[in-house]
């Protein structure tokens, strides 16, 4: 793909996980190295097996890096299953996949955390040893956890969206944490850049990807101080997502899955919503 002649200036995308990635992915090709920053939601971070696993900044890293797995989106490709394997023969949890090089991420993750290592010095790192020319940040290096309430109380995001598979109707969701987290420092400053040409926000789940971000003390304000556009691009076409349970999600939240309702989560904060022509009859709503 030819590179745009992209005129000076820097774009910030906001990306959860495996649909964001993918524009992502589409913006670090036309765009020259050093002018994109991708800041990734880490609400679906989560301990499992004592290793700290943050999938949608795994997920951006892989996917920028080419060594996605391309069918389940998350994951490296060619994997192999030895650890799997043998942890289910001693009965370990296997509900949480985890392949034998994605393993390594996680355990190298947990050494540096316990280290002292932030979120953000680790990924920084580990995206230069894999090639990434863009910048990859977290939104805030303290925790946020996404919490999802069902008929059976508050659960984790990584069983109800892993283990039970999205089954259970979505009564109410947080962002646990979220109210003490600061913005990662280097994301402000990419938002404060003069140079600043667009922030786009990737099309991942407004609920479960994309809200945690801008729940981040200080981001909504960062964003409205833009001097550059905020453009975001619907994760919705003909009603449905892309890629997992946002349509779902939004009717159970009593939010309705098009893309008013997306315009409308996003008000305030977006300048444009980029949609499919096939929902063309909703741009005038
Ligand atoms: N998603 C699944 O549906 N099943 C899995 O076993 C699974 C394992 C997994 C391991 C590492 C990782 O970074 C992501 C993983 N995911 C898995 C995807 C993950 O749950 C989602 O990508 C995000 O949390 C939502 O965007």
């Amino acid at each position: 793909m030819d590179r745009v002649p992209s005129a000076t200036g820097s774009v910030v995308a906001l990306s959860g996980g495996i649909g964001g990635a993918k524009l992502a992915l589409g913006l670090s090709r036309v765009l020259a190295p050093g002018c994109l920053t991708v800041v990734a939601n880490t609400g679906d971070d989560f301990e499992h097996l004592g290793l700290a696993i943050s999938p949608d900044l795994d997920t951006l890293l892989y996917t920028l890096a080419g060594v996605a797995d391309p069918d389940k989106g998350w994951g490296r490709r060619d994997e192999t299953w030895t650890f799997m394997r043998a942890l289910a023969a001693l009965g370990g949890p296997t509900w949480f996949q985890l392949g034998d090089g994605d393993l390594a991420t996680h355990v190298e993750r947990t050494r540096r955390l316990a280290a002292g290592e932030t979120l953000t010095a680790i990924m920084d790192d580990f995206r230069r040893r894999l090639g990434v020319g863009c910048a990859l940040l977290p939104m805030s290096d303290d925790p946020v956890r996404t919490r999802v309430r069902t008929a059976e109380g508050w659960i984790d995001f990584q069983d109800y969206f892993v283990r039970q598979r999205c089954a259970p109707a979505v009564i109410d969701i947080e962002f646990r944490g979220v109210e003490r987290a600061r913005p990662q420092p280097s994301v402000l400053d990419a938002l404060a850049d003069p140079a600043l040409r667009a922030v786009v926000i990737c099309p991942s789940n407004p609920l479960i990807s994309i809200e945690p971000i801008l729940a981040v003390p200080g981001l909504r304000r960062a964003l409205a101080a833009c001097r550059a556009p905020v453009i975001a691009v619907s994760p919705l076409v003909g009603g449905k997502a892309l890629k997992g349970p946002t349509a779902k999600m939004l009717r159970e939240l009593g939010g309705a899955p098009d893309n008013a309702g997306i315009a409308r989560r996003y008000q305030g904060v977006i300048d444009g919503l980029v949609i499919d022509t096939m929902d063309a009859a909703d741009a005038d709503r």
